[in-house]
């Protein structure tokens, strides 16, 4: 008998702006369908290339079945099966003698962007490890020092909506890829296109976005500040600025004005590697083309200097009065209309004081002894994947390996830190689970129903939470509720503060998918207000300077050494690596992965090819490179074997990768075990573009 198709709503959980609503169709609890739904608005029934062949990846033949206990040597791949009740008791004891011995601050969660959701994410990396006083995580891989810029430039993250580029005359997207990392911008720029908007794409690689604009300008990475201000040092002596609108709604202009003298277009033509005439050019098509806005997102942020430049950024639609217009502005993220309720998310009032911060990125220097007071004795990895993704991977590796350190992977696959792992537990996938989810490139909240019954063993991340606080004794209510009590609770909390929830509710979510915030209609900042201290655009920004910081937009032309000041750097390995020969390595994101999930399926790592290289025909030729060859890319940090594509779609000196390969399944190394892991100018931030590198064929000597 033919059994019945049930359809069941759900959101896309990965780390990508355009959060989609999406449809399973499930019969006898089997997903035989998954496609966008078309009731979403921003989703309008299509999903990318790599979500579109989900059902591969909740299907794969690789999904962990039950939790697995090591017994050979750590990373050796020898396990035995164990039983969650197993599993969770040799957890609870081991962290027990931890505690007792060193406190909890010895235990460290670990987790990222696996899933965005409020339940699966935000709160299970809260809850129950605030309640034990566990060691907090910096949370600053991503975007933390532009978001900390835009909202003390701007007071907060709005941005308007992807349709309203159809009133911008000119789109500037700058150092953003969203054909690859938000899709859905995508049509409506089509559109707009169609109807006369320019486009001008500032990148130092040919990007699928750069193919669709009318100019591309490639400049030197990490040079965005100089950019930024060398435009409007062009502005300015050209007179196209707007006094009035400066004076009304920004602090510090005149301090800036002052500081725009060092950038004359010859020095910022040299910092850049872009010709006085493109400047020029550009400053001019910015004055004349408007409403114009500029696009970021949080690859541009990924520098030493990350912060300040988009601080110099932010300064071009206030010096020339485009913020509050239709069209006008700049667009980074969306997130600031909703923030959840801090208390309801973590209940941090009613848990022992917060454990000591480990900055995410120096995570192999942490477990290595950076951090000793106390030593990091136990990880606790759910929703991400460190060793493929976090920067100076060959150091996490070498921490992981300790044989004090007790580690704990939850997830769906064994990817290369599960490997290293004391106990695997297995993680259910986004169609087993409840979730709801905001969005950071849209307004919409989705609802995700859970389509299927969990496979084989998996527990979703808050699950495991409850089991843990089970097995550790703590008994609130809080650290027991249902997903959907979660929700209810953080829903009815967040609304008392925030009318952008007025009118939506579990129930309703859960009957219509997805509901719009409810926030004022327009382009944001209309009017020329600003929810910083002063209501303006703090050019001149008083926190910063607080900090410690330089509180004017400024370039500081940081430069990453790629590691060959390391003192312990063999002579040979330092006599290769002169700073004159070597280049600068971008690894942003990849269109068939997002990070390194998706990277362990066949279809799209057949479509996304072998782990690549892209350089210039003139770097390749000074080194020998063809095109396809095998090639050594090293520094004094690490290295990692990649295939050359010899190609004019980067800049000489400029050498890309993407992210996200899986080192497992690649020779047991990624472009991570060059990326450094300094951080950046504000918030922690990684620096994963300021990153030198040296590049040689293989069957070099
Ligand atoms: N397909 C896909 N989508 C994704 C992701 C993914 O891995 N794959 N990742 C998701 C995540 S985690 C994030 S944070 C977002 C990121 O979204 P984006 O910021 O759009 O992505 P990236 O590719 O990291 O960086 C964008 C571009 O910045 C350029 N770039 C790097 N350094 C500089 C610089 O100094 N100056 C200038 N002008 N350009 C520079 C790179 O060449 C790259 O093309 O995407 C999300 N979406
Ligand atoms: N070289 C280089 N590296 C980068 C970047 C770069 O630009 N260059 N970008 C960085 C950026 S922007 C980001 S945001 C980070 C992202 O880094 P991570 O947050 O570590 O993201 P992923 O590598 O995708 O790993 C996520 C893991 O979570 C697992 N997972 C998915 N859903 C669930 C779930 O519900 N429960 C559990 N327990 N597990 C789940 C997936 O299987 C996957 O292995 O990567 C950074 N890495
Ligand atoms: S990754 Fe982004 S574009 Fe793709 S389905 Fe998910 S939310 Fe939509
Ligand atoms: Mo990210």
């Amino acid at each position: 008998m033919a059994q019945e198709t049930q359809l069941i709503s759900g959101a896309c959980p990965h780390d990508c702006p355009d959060t989609c609503g999406v449809i399973t169709e499930v019969v006898d609890g089997r997903a035989v369908n998954f496609y966008g739904d078309a009731q979403h608005p921003v989703t309008q029934g299509w999903l990318c290339a790599k979500v579109r062949p989900y059902l591969e990846h909740v299907y794969h033949p690789e999904r962990l079945r039950y939790p697995l206990q090591r017994v050979g040597a750590k990373g050796a791949g020898q396990w035995r099966r164990v039983s969650w009740d197993e599993a969770l008791q040799t957890i609870g004891e081991r962290w027990r003698e931890i505690i007792a011995q060193y406190g909890a601050d010895a235990i460290l969660p670990y987790s990222y962007s696996g899933t965005l959701g409020l339940v699966q994410m935000t709160v299970s990396s809260e809850r129950f490890w605030n309640r034990m006083g566990a060691g907090t995580l910096e949370r600053s891989i991503c975007g933390a020092a532009a978001e900390q810029a835009v909202e003390l430039t701007l007071g907060a993250r709005w941005a308007p909506a992807y349709e309203d580029v159809v009133h911008s005359r000119l789109l500037i997207i700058w150092g953003h890829n969203p054909a690859s990392t938000a899709p859905h911008l995508m049509p409506h720029l089509r559109n707009a296109q169609r109807n006369g908007t320019k486009l001008v794409v500032i990148d130092p690689r040919r990007t699928r976005t750069a193919r669709w604009a009318d100019w591309h300008l490639a400049p030197i990475p990490g040079t965005d500040g100089a950019l930024a201000l060398g435009l409007a040092h062009i502005l300015v002596n050209e007179a196209c600025h707007d006094e009035d609108w400066l004076e009304a709604h920004t602090v510090g202009w005149p301090r800036l004005r002052r500081r725009l003298a060092d950038y004359p277009p010859q020095r910022v033509a040299r910092i850049t590697g872009l010709p006085e005439e493109d400047l020029l050019r550009l400053a001019r098509l910015y004055a004349a083309e408007t409403p114009a806005l500029i696009k970021v997102a949080d690859g541009i942020n990924r520098n030493l200097n990350g912060g300040q430049n988009v601080r110099a950024i932010l300064a071009l639609p206030a010096i020339t009065g485009q913020y509050g217009r239709l069209g006008g502005g700049l667009a980074y993220s969306t997130s600031g209309y909703l923030q959840w309720d801090a208390a309801a998310v973590g209940h941090r009032t009613e848990c022992p004081p917060p454990g000591r911060r480990v900055n995410m990125n120096r995570l192999g220097a942490a477990l290595l002894g950076d951090v000793d007071d106390p030593p990091i004795k136990s990880l606790f990895v759910f929703g991400a994947n460190p060793v493929a993704s976090t920067p100076n991977a060959g150091k996490i590796v070498e921490g992981l390996q300790r044989d004090d350190l007790f580690t704990v992977v939850h997830e769906l696959f064994l990817t290369d830190t599960a490997s290293y792992a004391d106990i695997v537990l297995p993680a259910t996938s986004q169609l087993e689970q409840v979730d709801l989810h905001k969005a950071y490139g849209h307004t919409y909240l989705t609802y995700n129903h859970a389509a299927i019954p969990p496979f084989e063993e998996a527990r979703s991340n808050w699950d495991v939470m409850r089991n843990l606080a089970e097995t550790m004794g703590f008994d609130e209510p809080w650290l027991k509720q249902g997903a959907d009590d979660v929700i209810a609770e953080v829903l009815a909390a967040t609304a008392a503060n925030n009318a952008a929830l007025r009118d939506v509710t579990l129930e309703r979510l859960q009957a219509e998918r997805s509901l719009p915030l409810n926030i004022a209609s327009g382009p944001p900042f209309a009017g020329g207000i600003f929810p910083t201290p002063s209501g303006k655009v703090e050019l001149y920004c008083q926190a910063l300077a607080d900090m410690g910081l330089d509180p004017l937009p400024a370039w500081a032309g940081r430069e990453d050494d790629g590691g060959v000041g390391r003192p312990d750097l063999d002579p040979q390995a330092r006599a290769r690596l002169r700073p004159e020969s070597s280049l600068a390595l971008l690894t942003g994101a990849a269109h068939h992965f997002v990070s390194s999930s998706l990277a362990n399926q066949a279809s799209l790592v057949q479509r996304e090819g072998t782990p690549f290289l892209e350089i210039h025909p003139d770097d390749a030729a000074a080194r020998d490179i063809g095109d396809g060859d095998r090639v050594i890319v090293e520094n004094g940090r690490g290295w990692c074997e990649l295939r050359a594509v010899v190609s004019e779609g980067v800049r000489p000196g400029v050498v890309v990768s993407p992210k996200g390969r899986w080192p497992r399944r690649n020779d047991g190394r990624n472009v991570n075990w060059t990326t450094s892991d300094a951080l950046a100018d504000m918030a922690g931030q990684s620096t994963f573009h300021s990153n030198r590198v040296w590049v040689r064929p293989s069957d070099e000597l």
